[in-house]
């Protein structure tokens, strides 16, 4: 099986380069540079219509999501880092995946993309900060008694929460003690620092 990973500086391709080096599965990566205005390269078009990243070809098939991508490589070839279908945890589990890439999402790119217009419209701003404050205000509650989002195993749903909380240090830094104290913990991983790495050969390359 051939996996090529299409990563973006500053994107949530960092969630999938960090699952793959975690587990050790092989895979090519190939760099792609936002443009000044932020959007990817046109390049990604040509990959998939989207022209959006991470892009996660396998066998030649595209995957343009990438907590799916979380999942399918922990279904695939991961199986210990997600609980069993039929235990208590799982609903929690899939609830967590989900949220990642929805709930908290949502506010933290209005937040981005409102901030960088030249007069910020205060109604949207306003807005984003209240859902931003309710819902990492939830998500730091959530980590004040636990290692990891599920407990004191590592599992998919830290690979796919862990981007909008550093998404969360670029417009608030340091905020939610738990939140930075979970960082903190993830920043410990040697599979978090070699996806870190890639993240600066990409950006500076
Ligand atoms: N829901 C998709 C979102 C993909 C997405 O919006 N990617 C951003 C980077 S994080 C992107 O490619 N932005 C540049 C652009 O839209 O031109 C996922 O989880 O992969």
């Amino acid at each position: 099986m051939i996996l090529k990973l299409h990563y973006l500086d500053r994107s949530r391709a960092m969630r999938v380069t960090w699952l793959l080096e975690h587990i050790g599965l092989p895979y090519e990566l190939i760099p792609h540079k936002r443009q000044e205005n932020m959007h990817a390269p046109d390049e990604l078009k040509a990959i998939h219509p989207l022209g959006k990243a991470p892009l996660l070809e396998i066998d030649g098939k595209v995957m343009t999501e990438s907590v799916a991508m979380v999942e399918w490589i922990i279904a695939n070839h991961a199986p210990q880092l997600a609980p069993a279908a039929n235990s208590p945890e799982y609903a929690d589990y899939l609830q967590w995946l989900q949220f990642s890439e929805s709930t908290a999402m949502i506010p933290m790119v209005l937040k981005l993309i409102t901030s960088r217009e030249p007069t910020p419209p205060q109604q949207s701003l306003a807005y984003a900060d209240h859902e931003i404050a309710q819902v990492y205000g939830f998500i730091d509650q959530q980590l004040s008694d636990k290692r990891y989002i599920m407990g004191e195993q590592l599992t998919g749903a830290d690979f796919a929460l862990a981007f909008p909380l550093m998404m969360l240090n670029m417009v608030y830094q340091g905020k939610f003690a738990h939140i930075q104290r979970y960082l903190a913990e993830l920043a410990q991983l040697s599979s978090w620092q070699k996806a870190m790495q890639i993240e600066q050969q990409v950006l500076q390359g």
